[in-house]
């Protein structure tokens, strides 16, 4: 019988399935794995989507794999839910859209929890895409809620960078936080069968135009109005999304981004483990009797912390 890494890169579907899952769980076998995985990947457009909860991301992206498969892409759909108690039908509504989908062999879709420590949701997020990458999908599409920080960590780890945003939603548009624009390569106007496009579009030309001094980058950001329920737009997005991708090759920026992304990975990858390390060496009594030591001054915090870091084994810092 072959192994799961095997069976996963001879296209196993269920093979596929195991492997998120153990990711999710951080098995300790995943690393052994993952690590087998590495020399298949990076062949993978990874396109994030990006925008507030209701903006029509999940409906979208539906949309989207649909054109995307008519042009024989392999698809990959991570779904990031977020953590609050009151988006269960929002969820569930994803689920059953996304449904659609499931039936066809080149598309793959999983839903991930949004819960968890800031970088562990993102390098859990790119070991999930280093999966499908070796599984094969070519294009990788990563669903978040724009909101908290860990969702702009997650956009990070993408090439492409969709933010959605839908007409009529009021401050929709000046809600798009800093972070956010930052790492935007194209806006898409979403239902543009209601009123008020057309005015959203306006609000994002402004914004692009003040912003337009701060970036120096050869690639214009377009605005895309779509309607997934009239099926219109999505033919124009997924060729802003090639040209985007070409822009990014032929400039030679993939291999920058790659390189600011392994970087700051790897930082993720070292802080996650020394905080683990210091949760297994230090008891919560430990802890009282740290900080009692501080507060009654007999130490300064700074003490406490190089103390830790031999003990941990780490060179004082
Ligand atoms: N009129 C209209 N409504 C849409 C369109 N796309 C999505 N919606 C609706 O907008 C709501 C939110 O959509 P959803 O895709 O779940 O948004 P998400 O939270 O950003 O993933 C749902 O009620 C959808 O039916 C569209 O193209 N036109
Ligand atoms: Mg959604």
């Amino acid at each position: 019988m072959q192994n799961i890494v095997e069976r996963l890169l001879n296209g196993d579907r269920r093979a596929l399935a195991r492997m998120v899952t153990l990711i999710e769980s951080e098995a300790p076998q995943v690393q052994r794995h993952l690590a087998e995985l590495h020399q298949h990947t990076g062949n993978a457009h990874i396109i994030g989507v990006t925008g507030s909860p209701g903006a029509g991301k999940s409906t979208l992206v539906t949309q989207l794999v649909r054109e995307l498969r008519r042009r024989e892409h392999k698809i990959g759909v991570i779904a990031i839910d977020p953590t609050s108690p009151f988006s269960g039908g929002a969820i569930l509504g994803d689920r059953i859209r996304m449904m659609e989908l499931a039936g066809d062999p080149n598309v793959f879709i999983r839903s991930m929890a949004s819960r968890g420590s800031l970088g562990g949701l993102a390098a859990s997020t790119h070991d999930v895409v280093r999966a499908m990458d070796a599984a094969g999908y070519d294009t990788i599409i990563i669903e978040t809620v724009g909101t908290g920080q860990a969702e702009v960590e997650v956009m990070r780890t993408a090439q492409t960078v969709l933010v959605v945003c839908a007409p009529g939603m009021g401050d929709e548009v000046q809600a798009i936080k800093a972070g956010i624009l930052e790492i935007a390569d194209i806006f898409v106007v979403s239902k543009m069968d209601k009123p008020g496009a057309d005015q959203t579009v306006a609000e994002l030309a402004m914004l692009l135009s003040l912003d337009q001094n701060r970036r120096q980058v050869q690639w214009r950001i377009p605005i895309i109005k779509t309607s997934a329920f009239k099926a219109q737009g999505l033919d124009l997005l997924a060729d802003a999304i090639q040209q985007h991708y070409a822009y990014l090759t032929e400039s030679g920026m993939i291999g920058q981004r790659a390189q600011r992304q392994v970087r700051s990975e790897i930082q993720t990858l070292v802080l996650h483990s020394v905080t683990r390390a210091l949760k297994a060496q230090v008891s919560e009594e430990e802890w009282s009797q740290l900080i009692v030591e501080v507060t009654t001054r007999q130490h300064t915090p700074y003490d406490i912390a190089q103390a830790l870091l031999t003990r941990l084994g780490l060179q004082n810092i």
